[in-house]
């Protein structure tokens, strides 16, 4: 079912167009974006009775029941031009936009509205994104990589940009992505790898050719692009003798090369670095910091308008197991907390939402508290490399909102949401950035229930106070419907039961307390509860026949703790006061350890995992009994059917091995006594 040009409509079913597609419709302005809305009105006035009544001038007088218009200011600041208003007067719906994406987004809105966007009148509403900068990060390989395949940590088939080698000749599901993105409010792609390889390296130089025309591709829909590019790049592609950032001769490549690149693409977005980490080349070597490393960078682009996200994932992954000093989690604030105010205005700092790495538990990262006078983006991972790889469903919003709701000052203090998104126009921050999880794969997903998370950062990167749940139904209502009468109650219904909570389900049958990493090796798919235990990567348990868990604190461990601002720091200190979810990320307990909950940690283990492969389990049959109704299309059905055979199976493996590796390790049996494998 793969291919250009079969693929699922996602959340732009035509369906969800039947409201806006039935009125007379005015549109004002002209423009790239103005067309790509006008091109909107009229393939869905075409299909659902609708009439353009005119380009100007229409209003009530010319019949239209909704008008879309540009004011007429097109230089406002780009934070205005990306908001819009709506009002309802004497049955006239207006939506007045500063700046053509303004237009775009408000057009996508009114879709989400639906018939609600006809209803009652209302004076104007302001709808503007909190966020300056939406990203998503495609770690996609041009050429197929001997060990990564062509998405690293992909899970959906092939890029959707590269096939054998080189650009796809067919652009048309580009095109589609960048319609879903803008509907979404995303308005930046990075189109390659932050492990960037001989090939993909080129993309800069001699390849800017297949990147001028994902721009071209992309542009109607308000997206710029960006590439992830080699800090070595002077010496790979350059021939110069070195990457050192403070060297003359490479500062000027840099700026050639990238005035070559604005020459092509003028609304290039800029850089995205990933520097000393896992291999990749960065300013170590020179003996110089992370900020001489972006600084050089972010002045190649600053005169163009550019950015440079510089990503704060840096740690030793040659670990010696035996040295309990050593903490991962620690790098990421050691190396970056001290360089405050010492990066560029356009550099922003990328910060893994977590310490370690995208695991389903783990504490809010600290650096980004630290870094008060530097821009910060807070960096998801929508692909689901440690939740289940769309196999499992695991809709991730909820996660995403406890990081972006987290207040590292305590209580009246900014809250992470706030962090990324800056302090007003003249001081954005860096936005949120998030691992892309779609592939050339006919939903896009591989799972069709994971499109939702892709959705979901979008809208929290719009609003970062919408709810979970809601996100979860506007998904919903935009791509299951399938006639006028919308989505049926029975679908929505389920969808919510097996999805709503289905981040926590993963959570109580993978590692418990926030300890993480008990993957599988290399693919990171399913339990190895010893798997990294003695590897190199930093990613410990440190579980024996007493207890098990992390010392993070100061007083005995390896001063993690202290990281974070109080109140914070107090509280993850204490073993008392750590919250439950996290405790073993902190801390090293005994198995008989008393929880807040009231349980033990073992019996805490044994209960969640029993009660997250349950819970798989119902979701299947939720799923299995929509069968004999006739509320979802077949090919939907069979495909989330097929993967919650293996989510259960996968789930029940998980409760399996963990359990029976702490009866093992703890001899104490389960309390309720279910069956344990010895
Ligand atoms: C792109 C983890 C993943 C790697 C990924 C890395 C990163 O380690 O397993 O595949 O590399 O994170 O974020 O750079």
């Amino acid at each position: 079912m793969s291919g250009q040009s079969d693929f699922h409509a996602a959340w732009s079913a035509p369906e969800a167009f039947r409201a806006l597609g039935s009125r007379r419709v005015t549109v004002v302005g002209d423009g790239l974006l103005v067309e790509t809305v006008r091109q909107e009105v009229a393939q869905a006035t075409a299909r659902f009775g609708g009439t353009i009544v005119g380009d100007t001038g229409g209003g009530a007088e010319g019949g239209a029941d909704l008008i879309l218009a540009l004011n007429t200011q097109p230089d406002k600041p780009e934070p205005d031009a990306e908001s819009f208003t709506v009002a309802r007067q004497n049955g006239v719906t207006t939506l007045l936009a500063d700046g053509a994406a303004g237009l775009l987004y408000g057009f996508f809105h009114l879709v989400r509205l639906g018939e609600s966007a006809f209803g009652a009148d209302h004076p104007a509403e302001h709808h503007g994104p909190a966020m300056r900068l939406r990203m998503l990060d495609h770690w996609d390989n041009v050429a197929v990589h001997d060990v990564m395949g062509q998405v690293e940590r992909g899970y959906a088939g092939g890029s959707i940009f590269w096939a054998d080698g080189a650009l796809r000749s067919d652009l048309t599901r580009v095109r589609a992505y960048g319609r879903l993105l803008a509907a979404i409010g995303v308005n930046a792609i990075s189109v390659n790898n932050v492990n960037v390889h001989a090939v993909e390296a080129r993309l800069l130089t001699d390849r800017l050719d297949d990147v001028v025309a994902l721009a071209d591709c992309l542009r109607p829909y308000g997206i710029r692009v960006h590439l992830s590019v080699s800090f070595a790049a002077p010496v790979v592609l350059g021939g110069l003798p070195t990457a050192d950032p403070l060297d003359p001769a490479v500062r000027a490549w840099w700026a050639d090369t990238t005035q070559q690149v604005y020459a092509r693409i003028p609304d290039f977005g800029g850089y995205v670095v990933k520097a000393d980490s896992e291999g990749q080349p960065g300013p170590f070597a020179y003996g110089r910091s992370h900020a001489d490393g972006a600084n050089v960078l972010a002045d190649a682009v600053a005169p163009h308008g550019g950015v440079v996200h510089w990503r704060a994932f840096v740690y030793n992954h040659h670990q010696d197991w035996r040295d309990r000093s050593t903490d991962r989690a620690r790098a990421a604030h050691d190396h970056f907390a001290p360089l405050d105010g010492q990066f560029r205005d356009n550099a922003i700092v990328q910060v893994k939402n977590g310490p370690i790495d995208f695991q389903p538990r783990e504490p809010v990262s600290p650096v980004l508290a630290a870094m008060p006078a530097t821009r910060m983006a807070v960096e998801f991972q929508v692909t689901q490399e440690y939740t289940g790889q769309q196999r499992h469903i695991c809709y991730l919003a909820p996660m995403w909102r406890e990081v972006l709701d987290f207040r590292p000052w305590g209580d009246g203090g900014a809250r992470i949401a706030e962090v990324a998104a800056g302090g007003g126009p003249d001081e954005p921050g860096g936005g949120l950035a998030a691992v892309s999880n779609v592939g050339d794969d006919h939903f896009w997903t591989g799972h069709p229930l994971a499109q939702a998370n892709l959705y979901a950062f979008g809208r929290l990167a719009w609003d970062p106070t919408l709810d979970p749940a809601a996100i979860l139904d506007e998904w919903i209502g935009l791509t299951f419907p399938r006639d006028a009468s919308g989505v049926s109650d029975l679908l929505r219904d389920t969808l919510h039961s097996i999805m709503d909570d289905s981040w926590r389900d993963y959570e109580r049958y993978s590692a418990p307390l926030g300890v993480g990493f008990m993957v599988r090796p290399s693919d990171h798919y399913g339990p190895g509860v010893d798997g990294y235990e003695y590897t190199q990567w930093g990613t410990y348990h440190f579980a024996d026949r007493d207890g098990i868990g992390v010392d993070r604190s100061v007083a005995t461990g390896t001063g993690y703790a202290a990281q974070y601002p109080e109140p914070w720091s107090q509280t993850y200190e204490s073993v008392d006061q750590c919250p439950d979810e996290l405790l073993l990320f902190f801390h090293h307990v005994r198995y008989d350890h008393v929880l807040h909950s009231g349980s033990t940690v073992i019996q805490h283990i044994y209960d969640t995992h029993f009660t997250g492969a349950e819970h798989v389990q119902r979701a299947r049959s939720l799923w299995a009994a929509l069968a004999k109704e006739d509320v979802i299309d077949a090919e939907v059905h069979a495909r989330v059917s097929e993967r919650l055979d293996e989510q259960v199976r996968s789930a029940e493996e998980w409760r399996d091995q963990i359990n029976t590796y702490f009866y093992r390790k703890s001899g104490i049996p389960d309390a309720l006594g279910r069956e344990i494998y010895r």
